[in-house]
């Protein structure tokens, strides 16, 4: 039984490339198989000579969120980089792209952000954001998908990756794949995207192979995103400058709420740490405490203090 490559989900289809390169159309056999774009499958003919999807190779990596019930959920698998779209338009929230660089950290997935539409102006606020990301590490570039030259960069860094676009909705996560991937993919983009309101909207995960070498994803636009509780990991919940800040902490266990000598705090009141980057680690120490309150208590021995 051969195994192949998952391209694109939508629904409970799949779509499946053939050692040839073709496309497949599949469906998992049963509901609790959970599969994504990015995963490795093997399949097998149902009598009426349907392909079933019969078993998720292990993954190298995910990228989990936690469901509206708390529960971990899988969105995309085997990516060596998750590449967080923001733009002037629309309005970002830094919250979001955080907890994408957060869930990225966790699970052993490298970050690039990428500041999209930048033929537009940049509202001030969005500039002292931009800061506290580089101060943390994070590489952030700036790119056109309406211009080519500008994404000289982009393209450098997505050889040898694969590397997965996420984001609000209308970032121009589709715009960039566009500009990026290899034209005789660019066809099959439409297929996968419904008209709204006069906008396209992408509704499936789908895979595409870059110009350049390497691959890239595009997935749908959200409102929010929460990773996944199990995934993340004390001192820093993923927060790679509060890791770092963390072993200098009076207790080992420091939340960095409101603990004594805490050196996370401390560096946010001297200014080297960014208050919003803090703010947003605050936010999601209060979501995982939550969180695991809402599992029962047989589970609750697993969450990492
Ligand atoms: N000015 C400007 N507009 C852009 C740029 N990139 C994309 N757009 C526009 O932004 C709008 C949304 O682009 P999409 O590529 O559909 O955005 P998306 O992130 O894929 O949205 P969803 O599929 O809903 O998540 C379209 O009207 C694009 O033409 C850019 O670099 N500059
Ligand atoms: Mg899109
Ligand atoms: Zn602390």
């Amino acid at each position: 039984m051969q195994s192949l490559k998952v391209i694109a989900t939508f629904g409970r289809h799949l779509l499946l490339e053939e050692a040839s390169g073709a496309a497949m159309l599949a469906r998992p056999r049963g509901r609790n198989l959970e599969i994504v774009c990015g995963d490795w499958v093997r399949c097998e003919q149902s009598g009426d000579g349907e392909n079933l999807a019969v078993e998720v190779l292990p993954r190298e990596r995910v990228l989990r969120r936690s469901n509206a019930r708390g529960r971990p959920e899988a969105l995309l698998a085997n990516l060596t980089q998750l590449a967080p779209i923001l733009a002037p338009l629309p309005k970002p929230d830094p919250f979001i792209i955080d907890r994408y660089l957060a869930a990225a950290a966790s699970a052993g997935i490298g970050a690039l952000l990428v500041m999209n539409k930048c033929d537009l102006p940049l509202p001030d606020s969005l500039h002292a954001d931009l800061e506290g990301w580089r101060a943390a590490g994070y590489e952030v570039l700036q790119v056109s998908a309406h211009d080519a030259d500008s994404l000289a960069l982009l393209r450098q860094q997505l050889a040898g990756q694969t590397t997965a676009l996420v984001g609000q909705s209308g970032v121009g996560k589709s715009s960039l794949i566009r500009a990026l991937a290899r034209a005789g993919d660019e066809a099959q983009i439409g297929e996968l995207m419904r008209q709204e309101e006069g906008r396209h909207t992408t509704t499936a995960a789908r895979l595409f192979e870059c110009l350049t070498g390497g691959h890239i994803m595009d997935s749908p636009g959200v409102r929010d995103f929460a990773p996944a509780i199990d995934d993340l990991r004390p001192p820093g919940l993923g927060f790679v400058e509060v890791q770092a800040l963390a072993a200098q902490c009076r207790f080992l266990d420091c939340r960095h709420m409101q603990e004594p000598q805490c050196a996370v705090r401390a560096a946010v009141e001297d200014g080297r740490l960014d208050a919003r980057r803090y703010e947003s680690y605050r936010r999601l120490r209060r979501l995982y405490e939550n969180l695991w309150a809402l599992r029962p208590q047989s589970e609750q021995a697993r969450q990492l203090i």
